[in-house]
């Protein structure tokens, strides 16, 4: 891969911040966009903006026509079986929402779920707020101090009142790339269906929810190069079928009277209202780019700044970095002595470097670790090993401060 082209692609890449070049390492917060993606966010609008699913006129019909194409992308993308499979939503959040609200309905009082220490926020609280209205007992895997799961305390977790298993693909925080396969076979084993938080993974790897065998698979576009506001939910059809919808309004009805409402088909059944079909046609322009590059020429460019960075950083005194599983993924969370977070990150942006900071919506690992926050670079495809360099000297100059 040709670097300074791609970079060529991301005009916010020239901008300069507090006086010097930025460099953007926040990408697991959310990855910029290339101009062909942004060219097709204003091709919608210059040419095909029009309510979808709805009219017989042309636009209405080439609106919908780009976001169905966009449906059959993603479904060929994590070789789901079916497009009926492929529901669009807001993000990765509301995915999970959309299963907690939905299939929690089919959950009561004593039953179990199984999530992990390192869930990310959307994928606890969601779990939490049907458990408290139906009394539904959470249980929590464990990890080492490495950031590896426990998976012999998740083997003993189920029961006979185990109903759901969430787990992410990827921890934000800690880089861990999940034995899912494994844990959705253990699952299995037991009649439990699994979802798969796929935020952090979708970016990075490629994902076969077939053979995956996950029940569900969550996942957000602007995480991948794609515009913001647009997410994936896969879920197998006769889960999806089962389940009520999760919210009501227009296109997800058959029949409506005031006594009785029919429901429409698959997908369309979860898709109430208008939905971003901007932003859903601009993500079949960014697997577009994804596919181009080429997504393990992508993973192993970013494994290299990863590897490169670690090293490097690992010269500074009192650097602690969580999260050293092999094979992890390229996010790297830190903390130097006992200089907080929020003062590394402010004083990186004062020398340009973009770093995520604080719980990264992880309570419960920072507590796991016994810490406020951690400051997190990650990569992608465009940041570059002189970056890395400069990342690591600006870190070296803050840590010098204190
Ligand atoms: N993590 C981060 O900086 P949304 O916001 O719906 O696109 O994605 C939520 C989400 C769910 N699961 C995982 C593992 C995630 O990392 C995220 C988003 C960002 O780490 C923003 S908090």
């Amino acid at each position: 891969m040709n670097i300074d082209e791609i970079r060529g692609e991301y005009p916010i890449l020239n901008r300069e911040v507090a006086g010097k070049p930025l460099i953007y390492l926040d990408n697991a917060a959310t990855s910029q966009t290339p101009r062909c993606v942004v060219e097709a966010i204003n091709e919608m609008y210059y040419r095909y903006k029009a309510n979808v699913h709805r009219g017989v006129h042309t636009l209405s019909q080439e609106a919908t026509d780009h976001v169905e194409a966009t449906r059959e992308h993603v479904r060929q993308f994590i070789n789901a079986a079916s497009t009926q499979e492929v529901i669009f939503t807001r993000g990765t959040t509301e995915s999970i929402n959309l299963v907690a609200a939905s299939f929690g309905e089919m959950l009561y009082n004593g039953d179990e779920i199984i999530l992990t220490v390192m869930e990310h926020h959307s994928n606890i609280v969601p779990w939490q707020l049907v458990g408290h209205r139906k009394r539904i007992r959470i249980r929590v895997v464990p990890i080492s101090d490495e950031g590896q799961l426990d998976l012999e305390a998740y083997e003993d977790m189920f029961t006979d009142n185990t109903r759901f298993v969430a787990i992410t693909h990827v921890s934000n925080v800690l880089g861990t790339v999940n034995p899912v396969k494994q844990m959705i076979e253990i699952a299995h084993k037991h009649d439990v269906p699994v979802l798969i938080d796929g935020a952090q993974a979708a970016p990075h790897m490629q994902i076969d929810v077939q053979d995956l065998d996950c029940d569900f698979y969550a996942l957000s576009s602007h995480k991948m190069y794609g515009p913001a506001g647009v997410g994936v939910l896969y879920g197998k059809q006769h889960w999806l079928e089962g389940m009520e919808p999760y919210q009501g309004g227009g296109e997800m009805i058959g029949r409506v009277t005031f006594e009785r409402t029919t429901f429409a088909d698959l997908p369309f059944k979860f898709e109430a209202g208008t939905p971003d079909f901007v932003g859903i046609s601009a993500f079949g322009a960014a697997l577009d780019y994804i596919e181009r590059l080429g997504i393990d020429n992508i993973a192993s460019h970013e494994h290299e700044l990863l590897e490169h960075a670690t090293t490097e950083l690992m010269q500074i005194d009192g650097m602690r970095i969580f999260g050293t599983v092999p094979g992890k993924s390229s996010v790297i969370s830190f903390l130097v002595r006992d200089i907080s977070s929020y003062d590394m990150g402010l004083l990186l942006d004062k020398l340009g470097v973009a770093v995520r900071t604080g719980h990264h919506c992880t309570q419960p690992l920072m507590d796991r670790y016994g810490v406020n926050g951690t400051v997190r670079a990650s990569f992608a495809v465009y940041n570059t090993l002189d970056e890395v360099d400069r990342f690591v000297s600006a870190v070296k100059r803050v840590a010098s401060m204190f």
